[in-house]
């Protein structure tokens, strides 16, 4: 069988990361549109995309934080966007998957299980005068308080209020046992084949980033899902470019972005977006892969279609 291609993800922005932490992360719609645009142009076929207020950086799921850029992206590119539903780790689930549903995207994130879901080491990293905007120290400090609630109720709620939409899901999965959720949603019909998982590693509260622990997520899902579903990794932090190198040669495809790290390589700042997607691209071409076009994607993941959004 012919080596599927790979999918690039470009996870643009988040809201894990704040703007005292690198300059590169974009947080004005502008910066947002652009970064976006130069990631698709790079070579990532999904944005998956995050609001920010526009003045202060801070995360927000705010539809009309994602107003200004979402026409701007598609009319310059040909991406597929992907809307997060995971945008606050403090909002109901109605709050975090408005984005999605009122901009109709083709696809759009689904965490698979609620987590502790922490960054609040990366506080101590900066010293009080440092921080560039008032809310960030706090942000930061008190993720150690979080918990990433995403029960099966949700889970169901999420899944019915978006399936008039025909979105395709990127399963979140942070750890073995959001793979079993995942089965379990399935046979109670709340999602159809073939589905999209995102191996989510190295968030504190979730697996490692290890090849191991790859290895045994590919496994699990080998055995759930059979041939009914893709895949991906996304590897927080300085794990992100080589577990994504790792997963590329496993026939994984991969998620790279401002969002789940800040560097290129262990101990520098990426510069931009597009330089991680870049840089991933060249790693999966020169050991002899292929990057999937937009429209690839879309046939691989069955999506809608860029035509059929509200955006
Ligand atoms: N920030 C990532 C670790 C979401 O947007 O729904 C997970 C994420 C969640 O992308
Ligand atoms: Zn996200």
């Amino acid at each position: 069988m012919a080596k599927q291609k790979t999918i690039i993800t470009c996870a643009v922005t988040g809201a894990i990361h704040t703007p005292t932490m690198s300059d590169a992360l974009p947080y004005t719609y502008d910066d947002i549109a652009q970064q976006a645009i130069e990631a698709a142009e790079a070579g990532a076929s999904i944005l998956h995309m995050h609001a920010r207020d526009n003045e202060t950086g801070a995360p927000s799921v705010d539809p009309k934080d994602f107003a200004p850029f979402l026409p701007r992206i598609k009319q310059a590119t040909d991406a597929v966007v992907n809307i997060s539903t995971g945008g606050s780790l403090t909002l109901s689930i109605q709050d975090r998957i408005r984005p999605a549903a009122t901009f109709s995207a083709e696809m759009c994130s689904m965490n698979m299980g609620s987590m502790n879901f922490s960054f609040h080491p990366l506080a101590d990293r900066y010293k009080d005068e440092d921080w560039k905007f008032d809310w960030e120290k706090n942000y930061v400090a008190n993720s150690d308080g979080n918990i990433f609630r995403n029960t099966f109720r949700d889970i169901k709620e999420a899944a019915e209020t978006l399936a008039p939409h025909d979105i395709k899901f990127e399963h979140e999965c942070y750890d073995v046992g959001h793979l079993y959720n995942l089965k379990f949603c399935m046979e109670i019909g709340l999602f159809k084949a073939p589905i999209f998982i995102q191996f989510v590693m190295g968030i504190l509260g979730g697996i490692g980033a290890d090849l191991e622990n790859l290895v045994f997520m590919k496994k699990t899902a080998d055995k759930l899902f059979g041939d009914s579903y893709r895949w991906s990794i996304l590897a927080a932090g300085a794990a992100q470019i080589p577990m994504a190198t790792s997963a590329s040669q496993l026939g994984g495809n991969v998620r790279v972005g401002l969002e789940d790290s800040l560097f290129i390589q262990r101990g520098k700042l990426a510069e931009s977006n597009a330089q991680q997607v870049t840089k991933i691209r060249r790693i999966v071409e020169e050991l002899g892969g292929e990057v999937a076009t937009p429209d690839e994607a879309r046939e691989i993941l069955d999506l809608k279609g860029g035509d059929r959004v509200a955006f």
